[in-house]
Parts: structure tokens; sequence; C-alpha cells
């Protein structure tokens, strides 16, 4: 019997084809090698600029000298690296990212409103060893996909229902700074019968207030993280789409049989499982549900300046953002049917906001933010580890004389009206502030606006440890 029909006598035919392609593939390792790297991380931390730089340091990586820590890079092993971007249905805005970032004066890619996918080829040369076994030369396909960060807040939706959902709203909505700028509206929801036959004007009514509160929370001073439903903030393609007419309902009492036909209640029961399953759910499915690994991006000098509520929010949403991810060894049989991630980086971005000295300390504080995450990722037996990182570096070190002693300061042009400056940013804690820390204006790390990034003639100097993430992330391929 052949090995095709014996596959299918074992496993059935979807498996046995499954598994006779991913065959195929492996074969095909020997000279192709995918990886989908997931950039997770919240509104403005900082992807769509990491994105960027990754894909310009790589595309510069056989005539650069950008990264020192890279080793295929820095052995000068890279051939060549393609832009296939443009063969995606969504390509990454490359081009218009980096115009902005090389203009006089620079400015930062604007805030991302829509998905879009960057697809690298990079040729290497192998090592010396691997070089007399497999061909001269390999090519890493690398997969990325940008999106808007609030987008991302959805993925805890998938695993509740409705019930579920409006009561792990009401708890957040119970605690400040919720609960004071709610609760007009929390009132005016209360006071409504929702069992009785739906008003839909009302519903798109309260729906635009909700949707106005998750505005005012995620501004300054509250500066929230978890506010959902992800497209009420930015609803892209979707505006003014009915399905969006929707809230949670933090009432004290839920009617025991659910919610009566045509009521109110049940109305917003159906607009939920609408959203989950037909926006949510594709877009879970079609981009977050295969990757390989992940980088998650922390802007941990805005919880600083922010405060405690900014923290443990934060910390909230990134905990159970990661947990929608499939994490676990991906061994040969187990990759063949359910890809999963197998290695992460947290890393804390915007480290060009602090002195050098202070990298480290960088580091500590996000191992507290995403401490939760972190074990839960690590009991599958996962590797992680926690690095700060520039992906524009924007500063320069600088030294200063204040009373005799030398202090370490930075400069750069301030993003909120380009002035340049020259300050003594502040010292990040290794440790989580006392409360009276939190309020006393203690921390004050400020934005700078991007230093030009050239087009050509890419140095180290232009990030900080972009090289070492990417060795961490893919190193290992390049064999
Ligand atoms: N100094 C400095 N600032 C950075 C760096 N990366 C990002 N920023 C700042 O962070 C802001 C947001 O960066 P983006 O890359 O647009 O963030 P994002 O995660 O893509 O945000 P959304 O698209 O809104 O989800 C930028 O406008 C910069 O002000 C960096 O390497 N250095
Ligand atoms: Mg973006």
């Amino acid at each position: 019997m052949g090995i095709g029909r014996k596959l299918k006598g074992w496993m059935g035919e979807e498996r046995a084809e499954a598994l006779r392609e991913r065959l195929h593939e492996v074969a095909e390792q020997s000279t192709e090698r995918h990886l989908r790297l997931a950039v997770t991380g919240l509104s403005q931390s900082g992807k769509t600029v990491f994105i960027t730089a990754l894909a310009h340091h790589l595309l510069q990586a056989h005539r650069s000298v950008s990264l020192p820590f890279f080793e295929v890079a820095a052995s000068g092993r890279i051939v060549s690296t393609r832009d296939l971007s443009p063969t995606a249905p969504r390509p990454f805005p490359l081009q218009s990212a980096l115009a902005r970032l090389a203009q006089e004066p620079p400015a930062w890619p604007a805030s991302t409103e829509d998905l879009s996918e960057v697809r690298l080829a990079i040729r290497y040369r192998r090592t010396a060893g691997l070089r007399r076994l497999l061909s001269e030369t390999g090519t890493l396909y690398l997969d990325i996909i940008d999106y808007p960060g609030e987008w991302l807040l959805d993925l805890p939706m998938l695993t509740l229902d409705y019930a579920g959902w409006c009561a792990q709203q009401a708890q957040l909505f119970a605690v400040e700074p919720r609960a004071s700028v709610a609760e007009q509206w929390l009132a005016q929801v209360r006071a409504i019968d929702w069992s009785a036959p739906a008003d839909r004007q009302q519903i798109r009514d309260l729906s635009q207030s909700f949707a106005d509160l998750l505005q005012q929370l995620r501004a300054d001073p509250h500066a929230l993280s978890l506010l959902q439903p992800g497209r009420l903030v930015l609803p892209g393609a979707l505006a003014g789409d009915e399905r969006l007419a929707l809230f949670p309902l933090p009432v004290a009492e839920w009617p025991a049989g659910g919610w009566p036909p045509g009521s109110g209640g049940e109305l917003l029961s159906q607009r939920y499982a609408g959203y989950r399953d037909d926006v949510v759910k594709p877009f879970y499915t079609r981009h977050f549900a295969r990757f390989d690994r992940q980088i998650v991006l922390v802007d941990c000098l805005k919880t600083l300046n922010r405060g405690e509520h900014c923290f443990d929010d934060m910390k909230r949403a990134l905990t159970s953002i990661l947990q929608s991810f499939n994490y676990g060894r991906s061994g040969f049989l187990r990759r063949l049917f359910s890809p999963r991630i197998d290695r992460v980086l947290f890393a804390s971005t915007k480290a060009d906001h602090v002195t050098a000295n202070q990298h480290h300390n960088l580091d500590r504080f996000l191992e507290l933010i995403i401490q939760d995450a972190q074990r839960d990722i690590r009991f599958e037996g996962i590797e992680t580890r926690c690095l700060a990182l520039s992906s524009v570096r924007s500063t320069q070190a600088a030294e200063a004389q204040v009373d005799g002693q030398t202090l370490s300061c930075l400069r750069g042009w301030r993003k909120s009206d380009g002035e340049e400056v020259a300050l003594f940013p502040g010292e990040v804690p290794t440790e989580l502030p006392r409360p009276q820390d939190w309020n006393d204006e203690r921390f004050r790390f400020i934005d700078f606006a991007p230093r030009r990034l050239p087009l050509n003639d890419l140095q180290a100097k232009h990030h900080i440890r972009l090289d070492q993430v990417l060795e961490y992330m893919m190193g290992d391929l390049f064999r």
C-alpha cells in the first residue's frame, strides 16, 4: 500500500492532506523558511514605527553597518532583501512612512486606521558547516501585519457571551476613574426597562454617548487601555454601521430566562453576538491565530506619567489580550496541525526618552507590567525576554554640570512644539511606586519629535537595540 493510502487509513482524508502539505513544506524548508511575526501592542505603543524601522534596516542590511548585534547582517551573510509587500492584498505603507521620517523636519507616521501587511524575502548565505549539506544560500520569508491597537482589545471578547461581557464591564465601571466619568451614562442606562420593546433610536443614542465616554477615558489624564468594543473607539470601515450600535448593560438583575423576544436587552445581546462573530472572529482567525513568534510592545513611560490607574489598566489589558494567542512548544508534530508561538519578546518602546543608564531599569519596570502575562506564557514552556528598545532613536546623549556633578542628559526636539531641549528626564523605578509617588508628579517623561532617519546610510546610532531584537526573534533561522 502506498504511503498516501496508509496515511489516509490512519488519520482520515483531511488530516492526511494536511500532513502531506506540511511534509512538502518541510522539504522546501531546506532552502526556504517562513516566519510570521506578531507585533502586538496597545494603541500608540509604537507598532507602526517599529515595523517601519525593522523593514528599513532589513532592506539595507546587505550594505549597512546598522545592526552590529544581528549576526547574519554583521557577518555580511545577507545577500539581499526584497520588499514583497506590494503583492499583499493590503500592503503596509512603508514608503510613505519612511518619507515622513526622512523629510525636513521629520514626522512620525500617522496613527493606524486599517490593517496592512509587510512581506520581506531575505536571501542569506548559509553558515560554513551547512553550506556543504544544503544549498549555498537560503531565503527567509518574513510576514508582519500592522493594525490599529484599539482592535486588539476585542480579542478577549471572543470567549465571552453578552452576559459575561456585561458582568466584566460592570466590574470595571464600578471603580475609578470609569465610575465618575460614566456616572451619568450609567444612571441613564439603569433607568431604562430593557425587557420592554427595543427602541432603536434610544440604543443608537446611548451607543454614541458610550463611544464618547470611551474616547474620554482613552485621552489624558486617564489614558486607559482596556476599552471595548474596540471598533467603537476606532470604527475604520465600519463607521456608521448599525452593528456598532452596541454597549454593555451594567444592570443588577439579569433576567433568569434571558431577555424577552423583541426587547432592548435581546437586541443588544444579538448585536454583541453579531459583533463578536462577524467582526472580531474573522479578524482573529485571519490574522492572529497563526503566528510563530511574538513581540509585545509596551509604552512603560506612559504609565509612569499617568499614574496607577493607567498602570493597572494597561496590565489588565495586556494580560487578557495575551490569553488570546496560542502558546506552546512547536515540536514537529504539533506544528503540523496547529502552529503555535514558541518565543515571545516583551519590549519597552521609546527607550530614547530616558538616558542610557536607565535602560536596565526600563527592562525591570516592564517586567512589573507584564508579570502575570509572562507567568502564563512561561508556564507553557515558552522562552520570553524583556528588553528596552527604540525603533527610531530621536535623542542624543549629553552631559550637564549641576553643583559640580556631571549629570547624564538628553538632547532632542520636543514633540509638542518642535522646540530643541536638553533635559534630565528622570529615573525609571525598578519597583512599583508607592501611592504617594504616583501622585506627586514625580514622573514627567516627555515625547520627542523624530530625528531624521536617512533613506540610505543607516547606522547603529539610528536605533537602540533593534539589532538585539532581530537576533532574538529570528537569528536562529539564518543557519
Ligand atoms: N522617541 C521615540 N518615540 C517613538 C518611537 N516609536 C514610537 N514613538 C512615539 O510613539 C508614537 C506612536 O507610535 P506608533 O508606531 O504610531 O504607534 P502604534 O502602536 O502604531 O499606534 P496605533 O497605530 O495608534 O495603534 C509616535 O507618534 C511617536 O511619538 C521611538 O522609537 N522613539
Ligand atoms: Mg500604528
